[in-house]
């Protein structure tokens, strides 16, 4: 991996935790009534973002996103004030004018399909876009993201069947990133199974396991599986194992977890790029207290936005209408 990528990541994985950090801060405060995202799984999340290709049509990649993925949507080019629009409801939110969740990503302009409140819908969504992918032709494959709790509906085996059918098979990268946690319930409770990826073997699909807390394992192992997708037109299953720095959500407290309970990527990226003599432990401190700044300014100036007005209420419900 060339420097400048290694510290393009690190620049994204600094930012993403940052922004997180805010609306997590928004969420204790008056400024946000929830929080739910993705810190931890940054070195996962980031090389996702960078590979992937977003745009408008069947050429491009579609996205079916889960709520742990801001650091995808940065990767991609997000506005880190899009997000905090959304967190402080305003009405120049562009995912959902001020009225969805936060992390409930929409953006027509990059395929990325609106993020389901309810989990795993997505699986069950994302097999229409893959199949227009598939009859189109071209290298635009589809994108679906899910935690390891979802994998224990019918949805997910809905999802991979879809992808699997005689004659079908689909474009469709299945990625699920497994924090070992379903809220409050762990995955050892739930899954006798083994590991999740395994499961593809009974629909005749190729699958893989990754470190999702490593980002050059996570970026090499995304290299090579979204051109096998992309080139062979088949789907794949990948599963990344990520950690979940605090807790599921405003719900569940939104505290940092133990230092020792749980790897920080961040942390683990920061100490292999001293060591490479790419960074000094000052250079990320500089890096990370810029980066909270620049949140903080952010959200003031978001806050002098629109609010949604009551007329705008039944906006997008129906196309044209
Ligand atoms: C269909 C449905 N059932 C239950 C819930 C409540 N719920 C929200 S998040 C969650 C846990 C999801 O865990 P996992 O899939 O592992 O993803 P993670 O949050 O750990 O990334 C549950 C059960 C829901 N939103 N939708």
């Amino acid at each position: 991996m060339k420097k400048d990528v290694k510290l393009k990541i690190f620049d994204l994985m600094v930012t993403a935790r940052c922004l997180e950090e805010r609306m997590i801060k928004m969420s204790k405060s008056a400024d946000g009534h929830f929080w739910l995202g993705g810190p931890g799984e940054e070195a996962f999340n980031v090389p996702l973002g960078m590979l992937s290709r977003p745009g408008r049509g069947v050429e491009y990649d579609y996205f079916h996103f889960h709520y742990r993925n801001a650091a995808t949507m940065l990767a991609m080019g997000m506005d880190p004030r899009d997000e905090l629009r959304q967190a402080n409801n305003r009405a120049t939110d562009p995912f959902s004018g001020g009225r969805n969740f936060v992390n409930h990503f929409a953006r027509v302009e990059w395929n990325v399909c609106p993020v389901t409140s309810t989990i795993q819908t997505q699986w069950l969504i994302a097999p229409g876009t893959a199949r227009a992918q598939k009859r189109h032709g071209g290298e635009g494959i589809t994108i679906v993201t899910c935690g390891d709790a979802g994998t224990a509906e019918g949805d997910f085996h809905i999802g991979l069947n879809w992808a699997t059918q005689p004659g079908w098979d689909l474009p469709l990268l299945f990625i699920v990133t497994n924090n070992r946690y379903g809220i409050s319930t762990s995955y050892d409770q739930v899954h006798g199974a083994g590991n999740i990826a395994e499961m593809a073997r009974g629909y005749g699909m190729e699958f893989g396991i990754v470190d999702g807390t490593d980002v050059e394992a996570s970026y090499s192992k995304l290299e090579e599986v979204m051109d096998f997708v992309r080139k062979e037109r088949r789907p794949y299953l990948l599963e990344a194992s990520v950690s979940r720095l605090y807790g599921h959500s405003s719900s569940s407290g939104a505290n940092r977890v133990p230092e020792d309970s749980e790897t920080d990527p961040l942390e683990e990226w920061v100490k292999k790029l001293i060591k490479a003599k790419l960074l000094t432990r000052k250079d990320y401190q500089a890096k990370y207290e810029a980066e909270t700044q620049r949140m903080n300014e952010y959200l003031k100036e978001v806050k002098q936005e629109p609010a949604p007005t009551p007329e705008s209420i039944y906006d997008h419900i129906y196309k044209d209408a």
